[in-house]
Parts: structure tokens; sequence; C-alpha cells
């Protein structure tokens, strides 16, 4: 087999797991089961923002930044917001296309369409999968500044915050509370005028919501389209990176998302198993006509419900 080959051949597997992945059930459990214990050694790096301001192309070209120092990239792209935004996935594609041909580059997006346990335990195992494939560095992309794309935020080592001038995006994100989220943040667009405005607008507010620790966020002003300040953006990720692991940060971070994930299981499927049971255990269904009846309230019906659900 050539290389190529080679290379075709996994990406194709990694593809049809990730695809195993969107569609839940036994199967996909089964994968991760077998490739867990190889997963965990990567990088994962989340770039949220609202649409527009270049989050994409900024990727595009951290990956050839990245590729330099030969290592291997997998970029997920998230759009939880817009279930029909077929569109706007397929531009990214088209946009980073150029880089599916290179064996060190997988590129996948993942829509937010009927994942039962919701998209961020999807995005978990997808990027398991390409851990486990030994992609050094994992890009998360997701839309907007929701309550989804801030537990999607949640699954990084290091989370890159982006923006662009002019458009009261800093002052939107100061107000929205996401402030906290940036590991890093990024100006983008700096070739349009009010980028140094932005930018000590983001350093101002900073200083009023995140706590002073051991790292400070920096604020980087790029233009993406034409490369500029991609060297600098990628100096910060390793920096940060570095930081994490040099600290305590990198265990405590992961942990927490463990625990996250954990918790989202269980509720998963405690919800799924008790919704099952008042469809079909007579017991359950007695609840139901009791509270219906007024014979119980909810809450003790509830208590009822877990026991009988234990049993
Ligand atoms: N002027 C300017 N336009 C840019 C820059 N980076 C990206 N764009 C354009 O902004 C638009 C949105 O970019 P995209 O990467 O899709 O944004 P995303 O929605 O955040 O992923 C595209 O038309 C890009 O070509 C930049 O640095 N300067
Ligand atoms: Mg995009």
């Amino acid at each position: 087999m050539t290389v190529n080959e080679t290379t075709k051949n996994e990406k194709r597997a990694i593809a049809k797991a990730i695809t195993l992945i969107e569609e839940g059930g036994p199967q996909a459990i089964s994968l991760l089961q077998t490739i867990y214990k190889r997963s965990g050694n990567s990088h994962l790096i989340g770039i949220t923002g609202p649409p527009g301001v270049g989050k994409s192309t900024l990727i595009d070209a951290l990956i050839v930044e990245i590729r330099k120092n030969n290592l291997k990239v997998g970029v997920l792209a998230v759009d939880p917001s817009s279930p029909f935004s077929g569109g706007a996935i397929l531009g990214d594609r088209i946009r980073m296309q150029a880089h599916t041909l290179d064996s060190g580059v997988f590129i996948r997006s993942m829509a937010n369409r009927g994942f039962a346990g919701g998209i961020a335990l999807a995005v978990h195992d997808a990027i398991r999968v390409l851990e486990a494939y030994g992609y050094d560095i994992i890009i998360i992309e997701t839309v907007g500044v929701g309550q989804s794309e801030l537990a999607i935020a949640k699954l990084a080592d290091t989370t890159i915050l982006a923006l662009m001038p002019g458009s009261g995006d800093d002052i939107q994100a100061i107000k929205s509370g996401i402030m906290e989220i940036g590991d890093i943040f990024v100006i983008n667009k700096g070739d349009l005028p009010g980028a140094n405005k932005a930018a000590t607008n983001i350093l101002q507010s900073l200083d009023l919501v995140q706590e002073k620790g051991p790292w400070t966020p920096p604020v980087l002003i790029s233009t993406a389209q034409d490369g500029n300040g991609i060297k600098e953006l990628w100096q910060a990720l390793q920096e940060h990176f570095n930081h994490l692991k040099s600290s305590n940060e990198l265990e405590t971070r992961r942990k927490q998302r463990i625990k996250a994930e954990l918790a989202e299981l269980v509720a998963y499927k405690i919800r799924t198993s008790c919704l099952d049971s008042i469809e079909h255990l007579d017991l359950a269904k007695k609840l139901v006509d009791d509270v219906y009846q007024r014979k119980q309230d909810p809450h003790t019906a509830a208590q009822s419900l877990i026991k009988l659900l234990n049993n």
C-alpha cells in the first residue's frame, strides 16, 4: 500500500468512526471502549466567537503554521445554533479543502441534528477518535455565544475567543459573560479600522472580569486572510499549553471536564430510562394517573419513581 492509500484509509476510518458516534448506539460505545486508552494526548484548542469574524479563516492559516512543525492537526467544526446551516458548513469545507490532500490534516463538520445526548457529548467522543489516531492538535470551531457553545468551549484545554473590530462584538462579549472563557483573545480583521480600539476595550474589561492568576490572557490582533498575526497566535497557543502543563491547571481542567461529562452522561441515561418507564411500566403509569387525579403531588411521585428506577 502506498503512503497515500494508508492516509486515505485512515481518514476513511476516522470519518466512519465519527459517523458512528453521531448516530449513537452500542457500536459507538464499543468503539470508544477500544480506543479510550489511546486518547488524551492532544492539545485541544477551542475557537469560538460570533459568525463572520473569521474563525474558519484563522484555523485555515493556523493549519499552515502547525504543519510547518510537522504536527498532525484535526479540525471539528461544530454549529450547534443552526441545524439547517448546511451551506455555511459546506463553505468551511470548501475553504479548507486545500488541506484535505495533506496526510496530517483531518477536517470534519458536525451539525447539531438529533444527537440524543446533546452535541457536546458527541464532540467529546469525536475528539477521542482523532486523539487515538495521533492528531497532536485538535481545533474545535464553534459559533456564537449561547449555552451550548459554552459547553463546547469548555471541551478545550485552550479557548480562543475571536472577535472583529467595529461590530460591537467586544462590548457584546463583555456583556454576555463569555470573557471568562477566553485564554487567548484575537481581534481578527486587523486590516479594518478600530482593531486597536477593540483590543484596548478587551484588555480593560479583562481586568474587571478575570481573576488575576498566573496566566494573563494575551489580546492579539490578526489578519487571517493574509496570515498576519498567525505566528504570534501559534506561539501564544504553545505558551498556554506549556503553562497548563507546568502548573496543575491541565489536570484540573481535564478532571473538571470529566466531572461535567459524567454528570451529563448519567443525567442522559437516567432521563432516557425514566421516560421509558413512564411509557411502559404499570407502576410508573399509575404514578402519572395519581398525579393527574391529585392523589399525589409531583414531588412525592418523583421520589417514588426514583425508587422504582433503582429496582
Ligand atoms: N477583511 C478581512 N476579512 C477577513 C479576514 N479573515 C476572514 N475574513 C473574511 O470574513 C468572512 C468570514 O470568515 P469566516 O472564516 O468564514 O468566519 P467565521 O464565520 O468566523 O468562521 C470571509 O469572507 C473571510 O474571507 C481578515 O483578516 N480581514
Ligand atoms: Mg466558520
